[in-house]
């Protein structure tokens, strides 16, 4: 093997063009003088033995016969009779709460252990008239932070822009948040957690929540770390609510809430019972398309792959854990299965001329192309074929509507994006910042798995479904870029290390030459502003679904979630273990 093998079409430039516009490079600054770390060649002669790339990736923990045979009690009478029951003992509460404080500490605590999907008509009700009489300014709660950050926060939540300027009162002459807050420890928190439903130049948050912040890290440092206070704002500090998967979060609440001393036990118990309940019904989605990716043989017959039915199932409970989004939850992690194998032959095992071949049979949607493709590639393409034409399926025969012309789509965008990455990869070359992003907020394949959420959550018209496609939301672009910058800051170490093409990070640290720790602060801060543009999608675009909204803010909360201590994903690192337990495992 020499590198002469390497055919010096490797180094011309990539000629792909992008959703976003038309590719151009940069200066030769951006191209590496020679291949990284060569492990992989193609085959120019016959009779040249092809070396791949390996990512070592470690097998599943999970075993497959332990997922089939995961159960739970939690099903059917009497257990669906004793949450009817509580249902309604706690919609009498939210409507005869005399006091608003009253109403907005219950939806809090209702949102908080994952209870509010079952009283969502009651609480918008509630929050409505909230907003329409602006009950707690104009009542004497009014210079009470708390109060003042709790009701800013639910109405803000549920898409209701209350003006920062409500937190004003709490500043003084210089415009700096006043001294005796310092003593409000719980109006602090509040504030802190107020403080992520901001939008693009609202300073007065901004200030907020780095005055919150310093304060709470500083208490935290000489608190008693028993107690319920102090374990909420531990948890604050560590990831805000407003980020946080909601699943996991529920976990969490219900664990601690059951040690507040004034809790109430009926919220509890349905709680746990909820939960638990849901659980059941999670796990025979699991095992329902764990059923599936083991029924393609991918896993083992393409051993380079990551094979993570669990973790994948983990990302959509993350996106939708409602228990009437069952056949979108399995479609999705199917789907996940399936990218991630793919993303693997991209990145890892394909050779560029494989890749070349395969992208063009998904650009064509033709069967007739396969007869091209190497054997393990014809693999890939039969079952990405038939899952697709699957789903498209699944939609023509329940909603009426053809969506496959959307889906092949996306999915040539989702190749055409890899593809490019391997070109850029092979030719040693950077791209700038902005010209990563544009392709690689399409490569994470977030607008792929948020476009096929949406022919589930919001069943639209084929019109709708047209419009949708042609309008492109900006908050698939939002959500999409969170996960990407997300995973390279989890991931893009040991990717480099790997042999991969530079990630956010280094593409970064290539333009302007600042270090890594520089650039990585850099990434985490956009990852903040982007969040702010999301929250300004929702107030600014009252006609999107609600649930689609959702559905792709969740997106950006698991993959923060995912990445939250390295690769949670691929690695399948302790973290995501205790997670897939709590979340997929262990009843309450
Ligand atoms: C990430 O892997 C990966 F496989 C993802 C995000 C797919 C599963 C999740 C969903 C479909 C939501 P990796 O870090 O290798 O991805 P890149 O794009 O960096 O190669
Ligand atoms: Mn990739
Ligand atoms: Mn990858
Ligand atoms: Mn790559
Ligand atoms: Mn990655």
């Amino acid at each position: 093997m020499a590198l002469t093998h390497f055919a010096s079409s490797f180094f011309t430039l990539p000629t792909l063009t992008l959703r976003n516009g038309s590719y151009t490079p940069v200066s030769s600054k951006n191209y590496r003088s020679l291949p990284p770390k060569v492990r992989c060649m193609v085959a120019t002669e016959a009779g040249d033995q092809i070396v791949r790339r390996s990512a070592n990736y470690q097998t599943s923990t999970w075993e497959y016969d332990f997922v089939q045979s995961l159960t739970s009690k939690y099903k059917g009478e009497p257990y669906t009779a004793r949450t009817r029951k509580l249902k309604a003992e706690i919609s009498m509460r939210l409507a005869n709460a005399s006091k608003p404080l009253d109403q907005l500490e219950l939806i809090d605590t209702l949102q908080r252990l994952g209870l509010s999907y079952h009283f969502v008509d009651e609480i918008e009700s509630i929050l409505k008239s909230l907003f329409d009489e602006n009950h707690i300014q104009n009542t004497k709660t009014a210079n009470d932070l708390y109060a003042t950050a709790l009701e800013f926060r639910l109405l803000r939540q549920h898409g209701y822009k209350v003006p920062q300027e409500v937190f004003n009162q709490f500043k003084d002459e210089q415009g700096n948040f006043r001294a005796w807050l310092h003593d409000d420890l719980k109006g602090m928190l509040y504030l802190y957690e107020a403080s992520y439903l901001l939008v693009e130049g609202e300073s007065i948050l901004d200030d907020a929540r780095d005055f919150t912040a310093k304060n709470l890290e500083k208490y935290v440092k000489k608190c008693n770390s028993s107690e319920y206070l102090s374990k909420l704002v531990s948890h604050a500090l560590e990831l805000p609510l407003a980020w946080r998967m909601l699943r996991l979060e529920a976990n969490w609440f219900i664990n601690v809430y059951e040690t507040k001393t004034d809790m109430e036990p009926i919220l509890l118990e349905l709680a746990k019972l909820d939960f638990n309940m849901v659980q059941a019904i999670h796990q025979e989605d699991l095992k329902h398309s764990a059923r599936w990716w083991k029924s393609t043989r991918l896993g083992e017959k393409l051993d380079f792959v990551r094979d993570r039915p669990m973790e994948n199932f983990l990302w959509t409970v993350g996106v939708l854990f409602e228990p009437q989004f069952s056949n979108c939850r399995r479609m999705l992690a199917k789907f996940a299965s399936l990218i991630t194998a793919i993303d693997d032959v991209y990145d890892v095992y394909g050779t560029l001329d494989e890749l070349e071949l395969f992208t063009d049979a998904i650009v064509r949607w033709d069967l007739n192309f396969m007869d091209q493709l190497s054997h393990y590639m014809k693999l890939c393409f039969l079952s990405l074929y038939n899952l697709v034409n699957e789903m498209a399926y699944d939609i023509l025969k329940d909603q009426g509507v053809d969506i496959l012309p959307h889906l092949k789509k996306e999915w040539a965008g989702l190749c055409k994006s890899y593809l490019l990455e391997a070109k850029w990869y092979y030719s040693g070359y950077t791209p700038s910042f902005q010209e990563y992003m544009d392709n690689a907020y399409v490569s994470i394949s977030a607008p792929v798995s948020l476009v096929q959420a949406y022919f589930y959550v919001s069943s639209p018209t084929a019109e709708e479904a047209s419009h949708f496609m042609e309008e492109y939301p900006d908050i698939i672009r939002w959500a999409s870029m969170i996960l990407r910058l997300a995973d390279d800051l989890g991931t893009s170490s040991d990717e480099l290390k790997r042999g991969d093409v530079s990630k956010s990070i280094q593409c970064y640290m290539h333009e302007t030459e600042v270090s890594e720790e520089k650039a990585r602060d850099y990434v985490k801060n956009l990852i903040g502003n982007t969040w702010k543009k999301i929250n300004d999608y929702r107030f600014t675009n009252p006609h999107t679904s609600q649930t689609f909204i959702g559905v792709a803010m969740n997106l950006a909360r698991m993959a923060q979630c995912m990445y939250q201590y390295g690769d949670g994903h691929g690695v399948g690192n302790l973290e995501t273990k205790d997670r897939v337990k709590s979340i997929l495992i262990e009843s309450l």
